[in-house]
């Protein structure tokens, strides 16, 4: 699984699975008794796998998890989460207005979990994979949360480098002559082109604290406090784990693993987001919209993120973040708490290690601490070796050597490769599109001292750079990193991938069925389309959703307010698009209601506009311009409904409560046309189906 399964290329090793010969912890420790649970993030499933007609080879409950309860997706509304609770998708339940956030909902259900199974065999041990939604985008929290970090950012990002810098050497957490990196390390857009020409990519570009006007500052400032709130919330809830450990009689019997999968991340850009949806669209973000959204930040409304100079504070002292293959994208914190009848584990309590190890190592050590051997087959499936290796050895000799002598990196078009204290890594920016790969300037740094990977020594060792660069290559074959791919987020994200089935002009849904995924679902990017619905309504007073489509945060919905026929399309979160019928909705049985869309152009390409007209049956109540999301509507969750729009609302338009259930009235069926052809011969087609009934 060279990449997640949103940038999966179809080559092996890029199809967003990880494969059968590479199992699982759950499926190991199950078959040995212990009971497994997962809650939280999974994205370990292909786009094609997350939906209810998949298989369920890829989900949690297919790789050894018991019971499950979280998302499948890359992210998540932390207010409005795609919900999947072991085998189908749920309703979350209660509201952000009755005190609803995923974190609290996940930390519940883990304990229930737990709970549930030491009701009936109090000796059986249990293993739990805990996945929060924090602090991955977008960083929802209560406002009480960001209010206890109010003011704590106001140094600015540098500064607080310094901060955390100086704490760290006092903590011996980094070598004590550790120097920060400078801001823009790899460049700017005056400073460097791609081999074509291409422009250095503005979104990995950080501006100077200083360079800010105060209403920036304050801004900013509220991002991070956010986030702040949101990480501290989290750390909240694993207490609430913790406690149980504890007064259970546990917690000296349990080993806990904590880490974060990845380096804090740069997608936020130079300014942030209130919609990081806008940067998966190619539309920038505006300062003075972000700026009108200050006190919105963290809540239901915003879909934020923090600018980058944060992520690279929060990556103190590393150079850029999640993407890049600097330490700023792969180093992380590890804190192992040892079962206190495990070999060392009084003599390493509080201490810090500074052997090198990677994410891959936490299996074996696992498996060497419970004194297990690896499988040699799982579900018929002859197990990979192992390319980690345990850490244990480290709790019970901190001077011992790295028992790693190489980790080989690539992303997006970033490639890094450790060995024995030394490190060589690209400079090539990601999802930048240069491509050229072979252009690349190798940078070389002796990472045993240089933590920050500030001192470039590719020219004074030149063979040693070229033995990295060689071993990279070796690696890379071994395991299957080519093709190199750096492409945008837009062209990344609007790839065409498998669908269940393939595409139709026409799909027909139904009310009463589970939301359709945005992968599964028609596609109307950049296209023309129809939404006909056909209703039975006997008596004027019919009102609510007819069809919807995604969030406020991108999306598009058919339904019924104050008797008449309304269509909303939001653009990527940026202006509601709303047409309004100008005729009471009819009365009687199989009307047709309908929103057509006939696209005349592109402005800029790529964003389809035209004319968006509403109808009953064949009679025009409505007509406006409007302009289409060109990408996705959601990262994931948020798909598409009949009769409700689950999660976040398309609009704060509709009538009635969440999910502004139809009522009044039945739906019969929803269809949705994109042959392009004119609207009469849809409805002759509805007609005829009609007829066929
Ligand atoms: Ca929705």
């Amino acid at each position: 699984m060279a990449c997640i399964t949103e940038a999966a290329v179809g080559f092996p090793n890029a199809s967003g699975t990880i494969p059968p010969e590479n199992g699982m912890l759950p499926e190991i420790l199950g078959e040995r008794g212990w009971n497994t649970y997962m809650v939280g993030k999974w994205h370990l499933c292909p786009t094609v796998e997350m939906n209810i007609a998949s298989t369920r080879r890829n989900w949690p409950s297919g790789r050894g998890f018991e019971r499950w309860y979280g998302f499948l997706g890359a992210e998540t509304n932390q207010w409005y989460p795609d919900l999947v609770y072991d085998n189908h998708p749920v309703d979350q339940p209660k509201l952000p207005a009755d005190g609803y956030h995923f974190t609290d909902d996940i930390t519940d259900k883990a304990l229930e979990f737990i709970k549930d199974a030491k009701t009936v065999a109090p000796d059986k041990p249990f293993f739990l994979y805990y996945a929060p939604g924090a602090a991955h985008a977008p960083h929802h929290v209560p406002k009480e949360w960001i209010a206890k970090f109010k003011g704590r950012f106001d140094m600015g990002y540098e500064a607080m480098r310094e901060q955390t810098l100086a704490r760290q050497k006092q903590l011996g957490i980094v070598p004590a002559d550790t120097e920060l990196p400078p801001l823009n390390p790899i460049g700017t857009p005056q400073t460097r082109t791609g081999p074509d020409g291409q422009p250095f990519p503005p979104l990995d570009v950080t501006r100077p604290w200083d360079s800010l006007n105060a209403e920036e500052k304050r801004l900013f400032a509220r991002m991070a406090e956010v986030y702040a709130g949101f990480l501290a919330h989290a750390d909240h809830h694993i207490g609430r784990l913790l406690d149980y450990l504890e007064e259970s009689g546990q917690r000296e019997n349990t080993m806990m693993v904590l880490v974060s999968d990845n380096g804090a991340s740069g997608e936020g850009g130079p300014n942030g987001s209130v919609n990081e949806n806008k940067m998966f669209n190619g539309v920038p973000d505006d300062l003075q919209a972000n700026l009108a959204m200050i006190d919105e930040l963290g809540g239901t409304k915003t879909y934020n993120h923090y600018p980058n100079g944060w992520a690279m504070a929060f990556n103190t002292p590393f150079k850029m973040w999640k993407r890049y293959e600097f330490n700023g994208g792969t180093a992380d914190p590890c804190i192992i708490s040892w079962p206190s009848a495990s070999p060392g584990a009084a003599a390493g309590k509080g201490e810090l290690r500074h052997q090198y190890h990677h994410a891959i190592d936490i299996v074996p050590t696992i498996l060497d601490t419970l004194g297990m051997a690896p499988p040699a087959t799982i579900k018929g499936h002859v197990q990979s070796a192992f390319d980690g290796v345990s850490m244990r050895y480290s709790v019970e000799d901190p001077s011992a050597p790295s028992a790693r002598v190489t980790q080989f990196y690539s992303m997006l078009g970033s490639r890094g490769i450790w060995h024995d204290g030394w490190k060589a890594v690209t400079t090539h920016p990601t999802i930048s599109g240069w491509s050229n790969f072979n252009d690349d300037t190798w940078e070389l740094y002796h990472t045993d001292t240089d933590r920050a990977e500030l001192h470039d020594l590719a020219a004074e060792h030149p063979g040693k750079l070229r033995e990295l660069v060689n071993l990279w290559f070796a690696e890379a074959g071994a395991n299957g990193a080519f093709p190199l791919d750096d492409r945008s987020p837009l062209e990344i994200l609007t790839t065409p991938r498998p669908q269940l089935t393939s595409p139709r002009d026409r799909y027909v849904y139904f009310p009463g069925t589970a939301e359709i995924p945005e992968q599964q679902a028609v596609n109307v990017r950049n296209r023309s389309y129809v939404i006909g619905a056909v209703v039975d309504i006997p008596a004027p007073g019919a009102s609510g959703v007819l069809f919807a489509q995604g969030a406020r945060f991108g999306g598009h919905a058919l339904y019924v307010k104050d008797n008449r026929l309304h269509y909303v399309n939001n653009f990527v979160g940026v202006m509601e698009q709303k047409i309004d019928g100008t005729q009471d909705i009819p009365t009687g049985e199989n009307l047709i209601l309908s929103a057509s869309f006939s696209k005349d152009g592109e402005d800029p390409p790529g964003v389809s506009t035209g004319i968006l007209s509403l109808y009953h049956g064949d009679t025009k109540v409505g007509e406006g311009r409007i302009k289409t999301q060109p990408g996705m509507f959601s990262v994931a969750g948020e798909g598409l409904c009949v009769g409700r729009d689950s999660g976040e609302p398309v609009t704060g338009d509709y009538p009635g409560v969440h999910p502004h259930a139809f009522t009044g009235g039945t739906i019969r069926r929803v269809a949705v046309d994109v042959s392009g052809d004119p609207y009469v011969d849809l409805e002759r087609e509805a007609a005829a189906m009609l007829a066929r009934e």
